[in-house]
């Protein structure tokens, strides 16, 4: 028998209507995100495209534009020494040519990291446990994607699994009651884990769609906390059936140093992908090279405010367009 799909993959099978809302979402939302870093770098990276030749002084430039928007050494490194063996290779004559290879290097960075995105090819319930470190936008983006999900049809219950931080049960609770979704909780100080199955319980007798649980922030040095936080994922990990999903928050304004610290959580625990949140305050949206490069993980979302609706699904082509500006009128 077919499995139910929950949303359907791109395979030719029906569009549901998450893809097309999501469709409809994406590019203005992208655009407005990286609004600060066109301003910032990328504009300049195509002024100095227009009025350089090829030439060492030019690759010296872009290397330094690169570096400052936080693309990251290695990755920089990386786009530049493919860039000059394909303007070699294809002798490239002008610097609109290499821009275009540019643009082009930066997608097929970003498009190398395999990204069956949440959703694609889920069974319900699709369960996402949500990760990462102190005031890295887990809780805010939990809401976002409940409303997402909820707005798609979908039954969501939410899991209070942050019972460490005064506060933030209540955050959760106010939330979910703003999308509308059921929100379990325990005390303060409860056990995460208790409250991880108890959510996934309830979740089965509500016949859940989908079930979000937060978790504590952690700074990936506390030992004990990465301890406690793989302990949540193997309760979650032994539900039957269903999926089961880790959604890594980064904040994209810690830039390297954020890296540095979502690094640790990909090798504690398997993540499946990035929520970068914050987009829309930095002015170095280059980190999202450096996510897909260094960690080697797909970014899914992005964070682009701090209201309900203010997330778009990552897409590739329109991140690239939107750091060049190429995706005016769309
Ligand atoms: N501008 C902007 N602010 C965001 C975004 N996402 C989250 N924030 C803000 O970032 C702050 C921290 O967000 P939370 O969702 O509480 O982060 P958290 O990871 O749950 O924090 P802890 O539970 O303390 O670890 C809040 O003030 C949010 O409003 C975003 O995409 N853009
Ligand atoms: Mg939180």
């Amino acid at each position: 028998m077919r499995p139910i799909l929950l949303w359907e993959t791109s395979s030719g099978l029906e569009e549901g209507n998450l893809l097309r809302f999501l469709r409809k979402l994406k590019p203005e939302k992208t655009s407005q995100a990286v609004t600060k870093t066109r301003e910032t770098w990328f504009s300049r990276v195509k002024t100095l495209f227009r009025s350089a030749k090829l030439d060492d002084d030019l690759w010296d430039q872009l290397e330094e534009l690169l570096i400052s928007a936080d693309v990251g050494v290695a990755t920089t490194e990386k786009l530049l020494s493919r860039l000059k063996a394909r303007a070699r290779q294809q002798n490239l004559a002008t610097s609109e040519q290499a821009l275009e290879a540019l643009k082009q290097e930066m997608g097929s960075i970003l498009t190398a990291v395999p990204s069956p995105g949440l959703e694609n090819g889920a069974t319900p319930p699709l369960v996402v446990l949500v990760v990462g470190v102190n005031g890295s936008g887990k809780t805010t983006s939990i809401a976002k994607l409940a409303n997402l999900y909820k707005e798609d049809g979908k039954r969501v219950v939410l899991g209070a699994g942050d019972t460490f931080r005064a506060a933030a049960i209540e955050q959760l609770q106010t939330w979910g009651g703003r999308v509308g979704v059921v929100v379990i909780a325990h005390q303060q100080g409860a056990d995460p884990g208790a409250v991880a199955f108890d959510t996934l319980q309830a979740a089965k007798a509500r016949s859940a769609d989908v079930v979000i649980i937060d978790t504590a922030g952690r700074l990936h040095t506390k030992v004990n906390l990465m301890e406690e936080v793989k302990k949540v994922q193997r309760i979650v990990s032994r539900r039957e059936g269903g999926t089961q999903r880790v959604l890594l928050t980064l904040d994209a304004t810690t830039g390297q140093n954020g890296l540095h610290q979502a690094r640790a959580f990909a090798e504690a625990l398997k993540c499946d992908g990035v929520f970068l949140s914050k987009l829309d305050g930095t002015a170095k949206g280059g980190i999202v090279l450096a996510v897909a490069e260094e960690l080697k993980l797909p970014v899914l979302y992005i964070g682009t405010g701090e209201q309900l609706d203010d997330i778009a699904p990552f897409d590739a082509r329109s991140f690239v367009d939107a750091l060049f500006g190429d995706d005016a009128g769309r």
